[in-house]
């Protein structure tokens, strides 16, 4: 089957310019000018925008947390991707004690209802011999990355050591190590403390996440990286002095790259003061206005290299439930902690709200540009993960994963636009301009409008291979 996108305007990593698209089966074919074909269905994209499908690195779909587990699995959470212009997700295999072959079999189980193509990254919350002898495996199943944890004492953090013995090993075998900074003898201090002085509301989850605690992990993790001459990257970085931290260690070489989340761009712990702020409740915390600001300036001018989502919905009510395709469906969610704030389910929904929020709110308002905006949230993950080209690239050969984007479709986002299976979007009134048409995965049609063209299974498990430093 062929497709000819004709008369678009193309927006790519670096470039903007006028061209058709020819896609046969699943790749891209030929771009040029002026293409012809004799039985393509046509498709008229004049003024309308056409990019790389969106290609998320930080994605939590089916996750057990506390008693419950995040609301999407990886069908409707690749479906409210879709919706938002995203074709390609990463998501967190858990460790079991088992080890790496049993935790990815039991996560590609869960993929198997993958509607959009995705890959994983390891949890390495364990650490041992045994354990330091398998990580090469990893590389054979085509998982690139080892995910480390400065935080969560006693459930995922491994000590110093380790995290940099863990570097010794990816840097040997061509792996990239990703760090999730906060300080954890700080937070369980601080969190012991606050919970005996009888305080329980949300805002306190803030209040003993200190953003102090998230810079001094990047400075830490970055020169352990420094000392193993090892690639990591930092991820959700949400804290002024983070942005700094990544500065300083890339200007003196270190192969260190930063992501940061919508959340952390639009949004303050003022959030958590609120009556229902626990739908707000993630980790790391959102922080202040000077952070927000820091981490714009940090995208404007490059120092950081990602936007992902950390996509981890609950419900902010789990007793009740939603329709969900016309089932009624109700997942524990944000309840759990109305009375204590560590009871809190931690992660927010954003799968399908990272690119519409960031067109009009960070390219309109110009704090990134276009291609800047494709960057981010495409070609960059793309690269740094290993995918590159077959994702985040409008060029032959490519995976055919296209946005159709139109830039004058204006509509009050919210919920009722939302397919992220949860009872809230933190957006919710929010005027956009511009947003997804059509989508396309591996050449075929999977979003039109508001019609939901794709299926549970169509989504491939992406091997990965060594990725680029940026
Ligand atoms: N943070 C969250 O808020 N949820 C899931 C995992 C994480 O790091
Ligand atoms: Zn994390
Ligand atoms: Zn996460």
């Amino acid at each position: 089957m062929s497709t000819l996108i004709k008369n678009g305007t193309l927006i790519t990593a670096s470039d903007t310019f006028e061209a058709d698209i020819l896609i046969e089966g699943e790749l891209i074919v030929q771009i040029g000018k002026n293409l012809a074909h004799p039985n393509a269905d046509i498709i008229d994209a004049n003024g309308k925008l056409i990019m790389p499908g969106g290609v998320d690195p930080h994605v939590h779909l089916d996750l057990p947390m506390f008693d419950t587990v995040s609301s999407d699995n990886h069908y409707t959470g690749h479906k409210a991707a879709a919706f938002g212009g995203t074709t390609t997700a990463m998501d967190f295999v858990v460790l079991e004690m088992e080890g790496f072959a049993h935790s990815v079999d039991l996560w590609m189980k869960k993929a198997e209802k993958a509607a959009i193509d995705y890959s994983f990254h390891m949890n390495l919350t364990q650490f041992n011999n045994k354990i330091a002898a398998e990580i090469p495996s990893l590389m054979e199943m085509g998982i690139q990355t080892l995910k480390v944890f400065t935080a969560y004492n006693g459930r995922l953090r491994l000590d110093d050591g380790n995290i940099f013995k863990a570097m010794q090993i990816a840097k040997e075998n061509g792996m990239l190590v990703m760090a999730h900074c906060e300080n954890g003898d700080v937070i369980d201090t601080l969190t012991q403390q606050v919970l005996a002085d009888g305080h329980t509301d949300p805002i306190w989850h803030a209040w003993t996440r200190p953003s102090w605690g998230a810079v001094d992990a990047t400075l830490r993790v970055a020169g352990m990286a420094a000392e193993a001459d090892a690639s990591v990257y930092i991820v959700h970085m949400n804290a002024a002095g983070e942005v700094d931290m990544l500065k300083y260690a890339r200007e003196r070489g270190v192969k260190v790259m930063g992501e940061t989340c919508p959340q952390y761009l639009f949004f303050t712990e003022d959030a958590l003061e609120r009556e229902d702020g626990a739908k707000w409740i993630c980790s790391p915390p959102m922080r202040k206005e000077q952070d927000n600001a820091r981490l714009w300036q940090g995208l404007h001018n490059g120092t950081l290299q990602t936007i992902g989502t950390d996509h981890c919905p609950f419900y902010f009510d789990g007793t009740k439930p939603i329709m969900y395709e016309g089932k009624e469906i109700a997942i524990p969610g944000k309840e759990l902690g109305k009375y204590n704030f560590t009871k809190i389910p931690n992660g927010l929904p954003g799968i399908q709200d990272r690119m519409p929020i960031l067109w009009t709110y960070g390219v309109q308002t110009g704090h990134i540009t276009a291609n800047q905006f494709v960057a981010y949230t495409s070609t960059n993950p793309a690269k740094i993960f290993g995918l590159y080209p077959r994702k985040g690239a409008l060029v032959p050969g490519a995976d055919a994963d296209l946005v159709i984007w139109d830039p004058e479709r204006t509509l009050k986002y919210g919920v009722a636009h939302s397919h992220q299976r949860t009872d809230y979007n933190l957006y919710e009134g929010l005027d956009l301009k511009g947003y997804p048409e059509k989508v396309f995965l591996r050449g075929k049609l999977i979003v039109d409008g508001e019609k939901w063209l794709g299926k549970s299974g169509d989504g491939q498990f992406l091997k990965r291979s060594e990725g680029e430093v940026l």
